[in-house]
């Protein structure tokens, strides 16, 4: 286990488990999702079968200063629900002007970026030695399209904060699913109306 001086911390952590003495952990099953992925009925189908892991998460808060960071490591497994790859929840900063830095340790997958405003959409790849700006005011979500963990680093103002609400209610405008064994990145809509008419 990491040994952390709260001011001056130079830490050494496994990707894959990265137990950090000062962390606070977080995990999201499946059950944590309900509402979230766009098949009801294969989520369904999933929790029949077990209440996986989808992703862990290693936040290091504990400075408030102005001016201040805070970090937090990302641990997000392999999996589908139905056709749609394991995501984070995803959220806004509660401080919206507060920008993030993602750094990808190892996996292979996305980040799915949406503007309050705009709504427009971003797909922009997070794997081992990228770096992905999420600007203020952009909702961000971590998918993995991977067989392996997809493990990152997140780099924030310490005020930042997480506000879920939206997201939960409204969701993202496009989902990211597997077609021909490829990731493809479409709209919610026309998504949901192919799966009611079965033809997903
Ligand atoms: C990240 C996220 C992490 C988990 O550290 O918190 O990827 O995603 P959710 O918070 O959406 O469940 C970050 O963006 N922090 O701001
Ligand atoms: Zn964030």
């Amino acid at each position: 286990m990491a040994v952390v001086n709260l001011n001056f911390s130079s830490i050494q952590f496994d990707p894959q488990h990265p137990h950090i003495e000062g962390a606070v952990f977080s995990e999201r099953r499946l059950s944590d999702l309900s509402g979230y992925f766009a098949d009801e009925d294969a989520y369904r189908r999933c929790l029949q079968d077990g209440n996986p892991v989808l992703y862990r998460v290693y936040s290091l808060e504990q400075w408030t200063g102005e001016g201040d960071l805070a970090y937090g490591f990302g641990v997000l497994m392999p999996g589908k629900v139905g056709r749609e790859y394991f995501f984070t929840k995803g959220h806004y900063h509660a401080w919206r002007p507060a920008a993030e830095v993602y750094i990808g340790l190892s996996g292979s997958g996305f980040m799915l970026l949406e503007d309050e405003t705009t709504h427009e959409s971003r797909l922009l790849s997070l794997t081992a030695n990228s770096v992905v700006y999420v600007p203020g005011c952009t909702a961000h979500r971590t998918i993995n399209v991977g067989s392996t963990p997809l493990t990152y680093i997140g780099v924030y103002p310490a005020r930042a904060g997480h506000d879920y609400g939206s997201i939960e209610r409204d969701n993202f405008r496009k989902v990211l699913i597997e077609l021909n064994g490829e990731p493809h990145l479409m709209d919610r809509s026309a998504y949901l109306h192919q799966l009611q008419k079965g033809t997903a």
